[in-house]
């Protein structure tokens, strides 16, 4: 079976390869213009679903898959559920459009692990490839992970432990209850206060559904709640960026910490008015570059998605598939006020 399919992606890459070279006699000089990228009728159609639109977060992802299909000469087409719309299946009419308009691959970042299962396969029937990256699936070719789990998660702890003095209680407010990439962030956080930190006491996790104005409430309800609370950890920059804007002007300021996962062009202005110190992400624009890429190899059936498998990713360099088809792009980065200023995403 492995090695049909082998066979069928070796033939594929081969056909493309006629074509490609085929385009390229004809004179084109690489550059379409349209930016969604370019390419002809071989060029891989890709369709980019991210969790919800709206969302800086994502913007920049997006804005990482086109820049990679002008470089490959594919096309992005970027749908998905409106801001703050983050239930389990608000992606699946998108997977089951896509399908009937017959594109190459789908890049996704899933709201639930299992929900969009159903559509993917019906997609993956057809021969569409399915990349996951930032949130993962049960199901898919191939996850572009943006760090590993376990470094996302103990940076975070390290870092609110760091602000809080090693001590007292802390709360997390998360994005959706049902996204993948949060709770494997959290059951990992748990675990790494359980075995490292005995004098830290997580006392809530709550939940902003990646929207603006529910994490601002979340976050006031909890400094209700909880008035001995020392710090809070937000693992969504739409979660820490609504944190930090409710802490600025309240009483709470420079007095409860807040960590977390955010984007420096939201956190800046929090970072020079000393609501927050330190916090850490990866570049969102170089997961979508990557998870662009990865959907292109397979397109091209350069990879299938089997460990050990290796391809290109332009600028980023060569990338090896690892254990359960998973790709790493690169560890996590903390962001303080001695560098803030030098990002813009
Ligand atoms: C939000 C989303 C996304 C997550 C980042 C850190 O933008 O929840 O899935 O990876 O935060």
């Amino acid at each position: 079976m492995l090695n049909k399919n082998r066979r069928l992606a070796a033939l594929a890459a081969l056909a493309l390869t006629a074509s490609v070279a085929l385009t390229a006699c004809g004179g084109d000089d690489g550059d379409s213009g349209n930016g969604g990228g370019g390419g002809g009728d071989d060029a891989a159609k890709i369709t980019v679903i991210p969790k919800n639109l709206g969302n800086p977060y994502f913007e920049a992802s997006t804005a990482g898959s086109e820049r990679a299909a002008k470089e490959f000469g594919g096309t992005i087409d970027e749908v998905g559920p409106g801001s703050g719309e983050s239930g389990p299946d608000t992606q699946v009419s998108f997977i089951q459009t896509a399908t009937q308009q017959g594109v190459n691959a789908l890049v996704i970042s899933a709201n639930d692990q299992d929900a969009l299962c159903d559509s993917i396969e019906q997609a993956q029937e057809v021969d569409i490839k399915v990349v996951t990256f930032d949130s993962d699936t049960s199901c898919r070719d191939v996850f572009v992970s943006q760090a590993d789990a376990e470094g996302i998660a103990t940076k975070q702890i390290e870092l609110i432990a760091d602000q809080i003095g090693g001590s007292g209680e802390i709360a997390i407010l998360s994005a959706a209850a049902n996204a993948t990439n949060q709770n494997e962030w959290i059951k990992l956080m748990e675990e790494d206060l359980k075995a490292n930190y005995p004098d830290i006491t997580l006392v809530d996790t709550v939940y902003g559904d990646d929207d603006d104005q529910k994490s601002f409430d979340e976050t006031a309800a909890l400094l209700q709640a909880h008035p001995n609370l020392k710090g809070i950890v937000s693992p969504t920059t739409v979660g820490i960026a609504a944190a930090a804007r409710y802490l600025s002007t309240s009483e709470f300021k420079g007095k409860v910490a807040l960590t977390g996962l955010g984007a420096p062009s939201q956190m800046k202005t929090f970072v020079k008015d000393g609501t927050v110190t330190e916090f850490a992400l990866w570049n969102p624009d170089e997961l979508g570059y990557l998870a662009a890429f990865t959907a292109d190899a397979l397109v091209k059936g350069d990879i299938t998605g089997e460990e050990g498998d290796t391809f290109e990713a332009g600028d980023l360099g060569e990338y090896t598939v690892g254990a359960d088809g998973v790709v790493v792009l690169g560890d996590p980065f903390v962001f303080n006020a001695d560098n803030i200023d030098d990002f813009d995403f």
